[in-house]
């Protein structure tokens, strides 16, 4: 078939549309899905999938898809990459599960090695697994607390850090991931970001300041466990903050023993064009929180840090049933020997390259484009009323349904809902990126 080295089951890597999106027998998919899933799980595209790789997603009515969304991020290397399909297989015909805490196994040993070795920094790291972004996340803020000895917690405006009760807390948008869902965790604090397109002239090292004077002044450092923020911002809205912002907040952190936590759930394993997003201004987190990409769709997740920190917490006081689980263990491995054997780092390099191009071009001739942004295979455009930054949510909704109805898949973000982000797999092919821009370039023009 194809350009496209990571494969993923033989699919013609094309798009096809044979029906509307979604077609009959997606819809009625959705129908058996109202009456049996529980309404508060949305689906943004309701076409049911029956095959994925490359850089296509087929459904049930036969339509092939270009897959702009790698399912958030996960399937960097591709839907069913050939390694860790076969890894995968080779795992669940030998045991699926002993529980890491009970009976250990070697996958989970050599996931922390290789998560060590390839993580931000050369100090001497020990890592833990779990099963969500969100389980990470919690757990890297109890291994802060246990080595600090102190409590609070500062993030940002517009993070995302997942929808358990710490992180549900931790997250700054209200709707839909907090609204009902009160009371929240205590101890957490909220700081200013940098945002170049709505903070236009306050540079990276301002916007620290601006961070660090509400932490000193409305937490104060002997008081703070953690600083935890994603390099690059997901969920919140694609958002890059200004050159040296994180490395004047890891500076602060270190300077004042508050622990500086990386999530890089979204940003890590190759998507942003370096291993880690960290890596893009040498940032070394003391922390880092990794998922998603990490194991190619299956559910792991990590903490990854300095050695006398993550030993912090008491024999048994970390763990889960799950954690660790040796399918995804063995699905990680394959993710790590895949970005490293094809050479994915520079692949998303190249896919954000040719995104950045063709988006600025179109951005050129269409005002409502506020900015493009990203980096690597992790780009964005925010869309404002021409000639202002008011936010216009209802045109990105317009623009994403309009892609939808045309065989991309495209996800929406951001805290003002006006942000149209692009996730590929790294394994698409050039032609069908290419198609994905054309078509996008064409929605724009007509919508
Ligand atoms: N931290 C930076 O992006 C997950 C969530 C989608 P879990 N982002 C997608 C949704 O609507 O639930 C995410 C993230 C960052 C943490 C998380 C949480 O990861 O694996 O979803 O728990």
């Amino acid at each position: 078939m194809s350009e496209n080295p990571t494969g993923g089951p033989q699919l013609p890597q094309e798009r096809r549309l044979v029906t509307a999106i979604p077609g009959p027998i997606s819809q009625e998919l959705q129908q058996r899905k109202t009456t049996a899933v529980a309404r508060g799980v949305g689906t943004m595209l309701p076409v049911y999938v029956v095959a994925a790789g490359g850089g296509v997603v087929v459904d049930a009515d036969g339509n092939s898809l270009i897959d702009l969304g790698s399912g958030i991020a996960v399937t960097t290397v591709g839907n069913s990459a050939p390694r860790v399909s076969s890894a995968v297989a080779e795992q669940v015909a030998a045991f699926t599960h002993t529980c890491f805490m009970i009976t250990p196994y070697d996958g989970y040993v050599e996931v922390a090695e290789a998560l060590n070795r390839i993580t931000p920094g050369s100090h001497d790291k020990r890592s833990v697994l779990f099963n969500s972004g969100a389980e990470a996340v919690e757990n890297a803020v109890k291994i802060a607390r246990a080595h600090t000895k102190r409590q609070a917690v500062a993030v940002f405006d517009h993070a995302y850090h997942g929808r358990t009760n710490l992180t549900m807390a931790m997250t700054a948008k209200n709707m839909p991931y907090k609204h009902g869902f009160g009371p929240f965790a205590a101890e957490v604090y909220r700081a200013p970001l940098s945002y170049p397109f709505r903070d236009s002239g306050v540079d990276g090292a301002e916007a620290a300041r601006r961070a660090v004077d509400v932490i000193e002044k409305q937490v104060g450092a002997e008081n703070l466990a953690a600083v935890v923020i994603e390099p690059i911002q997901g969920e919140g809205g694609f958002i890059v903050p200004a050159q040296g912002f994180l490395p004047a907040l890891a500076e602060w952190c270190r300077a004042n023993d508050v622990v500086f936590i990386a999530d890089e759930v979204q940003t890590g394993f190759a998507r942003t064009g370096e291993l880690f997003a960290c890596d893009h201004e040498g940032v070394v987190p003391d922390l880092i929180v990794t998922a998603k990409g990490i194991a190619g769709g299956l559910p792991l997740a990590a903490v990854t840090g300095r050695a006398e920190i993550m030993d912090a917490p008491h024999v048994g006081g970390l763990g889960g049933t799950y954690g660790g689980n040796p399918i995804a263990c063995a699905a990680a491995l394959a993710v790590i020997e895949t970005i490293e054997s094809e050479g994915l780092v520079a692949r998303a390099r190249a896919i954000g390259k040719l995104m950045h191009e063709r988006l600025t071009a179109i951005q050129a001739a269409d005002p409502r484009i506020g900015e493009v942004r990203g980096r690597g295979a992790m780009m964005a455009v925010e869309l404002v009323k021409p000639g202002s930054t008011e936010p216009d949510a209802d045109l990105t909704k317009a623009l994403a349904a309009a892609a939808h109805a045309q065989g991309l898949v495209v996800l929406t973000c951001g805290t003002y809902g006006n942000v149209l982000r692009f996730l590929p797999p790294l394994s698409i092919p050039d032609h069908l990126l290419t198609e994905a821009l054309d078509v996008l370039e064409q929605i724009f023009k007509d919508t």
